[in-house]
C-alpha cells in the first residue's frame, strides 16, 4: 500500500503526518510533532524564533530546520521502518515569507550530501546570511515605502502582486538586508524561502517555488504566476537569478536524494513543490471549492478561502495568495494568535481548563470589556509599538480578560475579513486552539455562523500529505480529481459542530462596531493611556 507523507515547517514545531491510501483504505498512519525550543535547545530560540537586537527584527537559525527534518526522518524510519520503505510521495509545508540565504556552494552541498554524518554539521558553510528573517519580523517599514513608491504605489502593488508591501514579506526583507550588506548580498547565489529551502534538502537539488508561497513575497505577479520584473528590480540588484522558479501545482519537484535514502531507507519517491502552510492548509481543511471559510488558530490567527479568479486585494490588510488547486486564495493575518492567549492564561496562573471555565462562565460581550490583545506588533490591522489595552475591562478580573482576548481575536478577524466579499456561512476551524470548545463557541457567535472543528487541528501538514497524494496521482496518469483526493480525510469531526446562539450573535453585530472604533481609536493615535507592555 502507498504512503505519503507531509511535513509542516511551523513557527514553533516541525509535524509530519503519515497517510496511507488505496481505492480500499484511506487514513493517518502516523503523526508525529516536536518543538524546536524542546528538542534543539542549543539554537536558543523562544517560540522557534529569536528577537532582536534591533526592535522588530524576528529571525530563526535555518540549520534549525534542516536539523529539525533530519531528526524527523530518523523519528519516522525508526517508529515506521515499513510505512516510510513504501513511501510513494513527499510534500512540504512551511511558514510563509521566511527566507534563507545560500552562497555559491551550497548547490554542490546538496548535490553531495555525506550519508554518513549529520545534516546540519554539513550545510555549516552553505549560508550567505547565517539567519532567516521569518513572518513576525516587522522592521522593514522604510522598505515596504521604497518598494511601493519604485513601482507606482501601493494600489499598484497590490493589484499586481495581491497585497500592498507588508513588512513581513520577502521583498521587503530582501531589500532590506541587501542594502545594509551588499558583500553579503552579492555572495548569494540563491534565495530561498522555507518551503523551498526544505524541498531542496530533500531532492538534492535547488527546488522551485509554488505559487501560493510565491505570492508572499510581494514579487509574484498574479496574472503571469511568474516573478514580476518591475517587483524584483525595486527590490534588489538582479534579484529574479537569485530567486526559485515558479512551478504550477502539482508539479513534481524531483526525487528523494540518497542522503535520504542511505542514511533512512526512504525509497526514491516523488517530492512535490512545497507551498506555505496557509495554501497547504486550504487543502488540508477540504476548501478545494468556493463557498466556506477557515479559521487557523495558531501562532498566527488566519482567514482565509478560495476565491474566483485573480484580483488585486486593494488597499486592505488582505492578501491574494496561489492556491494549491491551481486557483486564488483570499487570507487575512493577525500576528497575536497563540501567543496572545497564552500571555492572558498565564498573566492570571491558569491552566487550559481554568481558561475554558473562564469563558464558559463570562457573558457574551463581557459587559462591554474590550482588550486589544497586542502582545507583538500586529499585522492586521497594522501594530508597531504592542501593547495590551483595555477599555471598561478591569484588569484584575481574570474570567472577563480571558474573554475579552478570544472576542477581540474574533470580533477583528469579522472585521477585517469583509474585503474577501464572501459570505460566511460556516466556518471550518483548525490550528491548536481549534481543539478548545469554548473558543469555537465565542468564533460561532460573533462570526454568526456555524463552526466545524476538522478531525486534525493541523491541516497545514493534513494538506501537504494530502497534496503529496494529488500529485502522485497526477504524475501517474491519474484524474487531477481534488474531491477525491480529500475525500475521508477532511469531513469535520462528526460530535463537533458549534452553532451560534442567537442571541450573543445579535449581541455582537453592536460590539463588533465598538470594538471597530477603539481599534481606529488606538492605531490612529498610537499609544492609550492604559496600556500595558
Ligand atoms: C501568513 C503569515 C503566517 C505564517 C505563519 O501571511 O504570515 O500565517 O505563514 O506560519
Amino acid at each position: 500500500m502507498p504512503f505519503y507523507l507531509g511535513l509542516d515547517a511551523s513557527t514553533q514545531s516541525l509535524t509530519a503526518m503519515l497517510l496511507e491510501v488505496d481505492d480500499a483504505h484511506r487514513g493517518v498512519a502516523a503523526m508525529h510533532t516536536f518543538r524546536y525550543d524542546d528538542e534543539l535547545p542549543q539554537y536558543g530560540t523562544t517560540h522557534g524564533a529569536i528577537r532582536g537586537p534591533e526592535p522588530g527584527v524576528v529571525t530563526s537559525p535555518p540549520g534549525m530546520w534542516a536539523e529539525a527534518l533530519d531528526r524527523m526522518m530518523a523519528r519516522l524510519a525508526q517508529a515506521h521502518p515499513r510505512e516510510v520503505a513504501d513511501l510513494a510521495a513527499v510534500a512540504i509545508s512551511a511558514q510563509q515569507h521566511g527566507s534563507v540565504y545560500l552562497n555559491a556552494g551550497a548547490a554542490a552541498r546538496l548535490a553531495t550530501l555525506d550519508p554518513r554524518r549529520p545534516l546540519a554539521t554539513q550545510l555549516a558553510n552553505v549560508f550567505s546570511r547565517p539567519v532567516a528573517p521569518i513572518w513576525m519580523d516587522s522592521s522593514t517599514a522604510a522598505e515596504c515605502d521604497a518598494i511601493a513608491r519604485a513601482v507606482g504605489g501601493h494600489d499598484v502593488l497590490a493589484a499586481r502582486t495581491g497585497s500592498r508591501a507588508f513588512e513581513r514579506f520577502t521583498g521587503p526583507q530582501i531589500r532590506k538586508w541587501a542594502t545594509r550588506d551588499p558583500a553579503a548580498y552579492a555572495a548569494t547565489a540563491r534565495i530561498d524561502l522555507v518551503s523551498s529551502f526544505l524541498t531542496s534538502l530533500l531532492i538534492g537539488v535547488p527546488a522551485p517555488l509554488d505559487p501560493g508561497d510565491a505570492s508572499g513575497t510581494n514579487l509574484m505577479d498574479l496574472s503571469t504566476c511568474d516573478w514580476w520584473p518591475e517587483a524584483a528590480n525595486a527590490t534588489a540588484v538582479d534579484l529574479t537569478a537569485r530567486l526559485p522558479a515558479v512551478v504550477a501545482p502539482p508539479t513534481i519537484a524531483g526525487t528523494v536524494a540518497q542522503y535520504w535514502q542511505l542514511r533512512y531507507g526512504l525509497p526514491p519517491a516523488r517530492v512535490v513543490v512545497g507551498t506555505g502552510d496557509n495554501p497547504s492548509s486550504l487543502v488540508g481543511t477540504g476548501l478545494v471549492a468556493e463557498g466556506h471559510v477557515a479559521v487557523s488558530l495558531g501562532t498566527s490567527n488566519t482567514l482565509f478561502g478560495l476565491i474566483a479568479g485573480a484580483r488585486g486585494s486593494g488597499l486592505c490588510d488582505g492578501h491574494i495568495f496561489g492556491a494549491p488547486t491551481g486557483g486564488f486564495m483570499g487570507l487575512t493575518c493577525f500576528a497575536n494568535g497563540s501567543l496572545a492567549r497564552e500571555h492572558v492564561r498565564d498573566r492570571y496562573g491558569l491552566t487550559w481548563d481554568g481558561f475554558s471555565d473562564a469563558l464558559r462562565h463570562t457573558p457574551p460581550g463581557n459587559h462591554g470589556g474590550l482588550m486589544l490583545p497586542w502582545l507583538v506588533p500586529e499585522i492586521t490591522p497594522h501594530v508597531e509599538r504592542a501593547a495590551i489595552r483595555r477599555l471598561t475591562l478591569d484588569e484584575r478580573d481574570a474570567a472577563a480578560n480571558v474573554r475579552a482576548v478570544v472576542e477581540a481575536q474574533m470580533m477583528t478577524m469579522a472585521n477585517h475579513t469583509d474585503w474577501m466579499g464572501v459570505t460566511i456561512r460556516e466556518v471550518y476551524a483548525t490550528g491548536g486552539a481549534s481543539a478548545n470548545q469554548e473558543i469555537l463557541q465565542v468564533l460561532a457567535d460573533v462570526f454568526g455562523a456555524d463552526v466545524s472543528r476538522l478531525s486534525t487541528t493541523n491541516s497545514a501538514c493534513l494538506g501537504a500529505a494530502l497534496r503529496a497524494r494529488h500529485a502522485d496521482v497526477v504524475a501517474t496518469g491519474g484524474a487531477d480529481d481534488w474531491p477525491s483526493v480529500i475525500a475521508g480525510f477532511v469531513e469535520p469531526a462528526a460530535t463537533i459542530r458549534v452553532r451560534p446562539d442567537p442571541a450573543a450573535a445579535a449581541g455582537y453585530i453592536d460590539l463588533r462596531r465598538r470594538y471597530a472604533a477603539f481599534e481606529n481609536a488606538v492605531v490612529r493615535s498610537g499609544s492609550s493611556p492604559d496600556a500595558e507592555q
